[in-house]
């Protein structure tokens, strides 16, 4: 400690966190003030920007007329669209205009991506993202998240189909989360370590709370929506049985994917979104969901798979792929795994 600071008292580590920003995090994450590393820096504080806009808006839904509710209409995936719904992919898309550095984003709620003109003739990269995660939650103020990847455009598209975005989850330079708890945390990486960043509203800024996050090789939560017991295969629910009958195990269901595996990050579990008898790729989407939060679980010690493969060498064939997904600590997906395997060695 210098002896300006004795004097006046400042404690060094705290006040060193408080301006460990965001942006500036990822310049040092890249070790590098060039052009690219800015740019990443720059997209990254744009979707802090987005995430802190969706966050207010969240706040003060159920005092604004009109902010809630559903639109009465169905999206892409034929799903009820909400009035959040629409909002949180604007917002996403108007925080990237005239920034030079995105020219499109492909988003859950929109059938095709979303190209931003005047951007693309420098922006080469693309924003995927599922704006409002766990929509079911938003109408009764519960946690919902926004899922992000970002990803470096490959040749000129000139089809305007985006097809080189159909490729495995190695090609996400950075992925991440933003959930919308008792605290909006945002947690990002771009394959050295995840990293968690709690919004300090009185500051405007996300501050770095945790570097480098491990979690446990086990943990105790299972998180599945058992209502859809009798849709699953036999090993789902041999797996299911399993952890119903043994000592130690605990079920966590939230209906919001961000905030189920955030609970899973810091303490450990698995999440599971097995395909059924009638939707054989279950639920969940590749590009926007299950790819970006493979790429937090593996680097935070965790792992990702379909049942079949690893999430993150999964090539989509189509932009709204979906993929059956078993998130979670090592042990734990490995046990999951151990009953699709049917390996008989529980
Ligand atoms: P939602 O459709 O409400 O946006 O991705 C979709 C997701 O929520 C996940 O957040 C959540 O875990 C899951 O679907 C909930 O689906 P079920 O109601 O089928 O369990």
């Amino acid at each position: 400690m210098t002896s300006t600071q004795t004097e006046i008292n400042i404690p060094e580590h705290s006040l060193d966190r408080d301006c460990t920003t965001l942006s500036r995090h990822v310049l040092q994450q890249l070790q590098s003030f060039s052009p690219d590393a800015q740019d990443l820096s720059s997209i990254m504080n744009r979707i802090a920007l987005a995430g802190k806009l969706i966050a207010r808006r969240l706040s003060r839904a159920g005092l604004m007329t009109g902010a809630l509710g559903l639109t009465g209409d169905t999206n892409v995936q034929g799903e009820s669209v909400k009035k959040m719904d629409i909002y949180a992919n604007e917002v996403f898309i108007s925080v990237f205009k005239q920034s030079g550095l995105v020219c499109r984003l492909a988003s859950e709620e929109m059938e095709k991506p979303y190209y931003i003109p005047e951007n693309c003739p420098v922006g080469r990269y693309t924003l995927l993202y599922d704006p409002i995660d766990g929509s079911s939650n938003v109408d009764i103020n519960l946690n919902v998240g926004s899922i992000f990847a970002i990803r470096q455009q490959q040749g000129e598209d000139l089809d305007g189909e985006a097809k080189d975005l159909l490729t495995d989850g190695s090609k996400q330079i950075a992925a991440g989360y933003i959930l919308y708890g008792p605290a909006t945390v945002l947690v990002y990486t771009m394959g050295k370590g995840v990293h968690s960043f709690f919004l300090d509203p009185s500051l405007g800024e996300f501050i770095l709370a945790q570097e480098n996050i491990q979690m446990p090789d086990h943990g105790s939560v299972y998180s599945a929506n058992e209502g859809n017991f009798w849709q699953w295969e036999d090993q789902i629910r041999d797996y299911i049985r399993y952890v119903h009958r043994h000592e130690g195990y605990t079920g966590r269901y939230s209906g919001a994917l961000v905030g189920d595996l955030h609970r899973i990050l810091m303490q450990g579990g698995v999440f599971l979104y097995p395909g059924s008898v009638d939707n054989p790729d279950g639920k969940l989407r590749l590009l926007y969901e299950t790819a970006p939060l493979a790429m937090i679980m593996e680097q935070a010690g965790g792992k990702g798979s379909t049942g079949q493969q690893r999430i993150m060498d999964y090539i989509p064939s189509k932009l709204h792929q979906r993929t059956p997904a078993i998130l979670g600590s090592k042990k734990d997906v490995d046990l999951v795994l151990s009953f699709i395997n049917d390996k008989g060695d529980k």
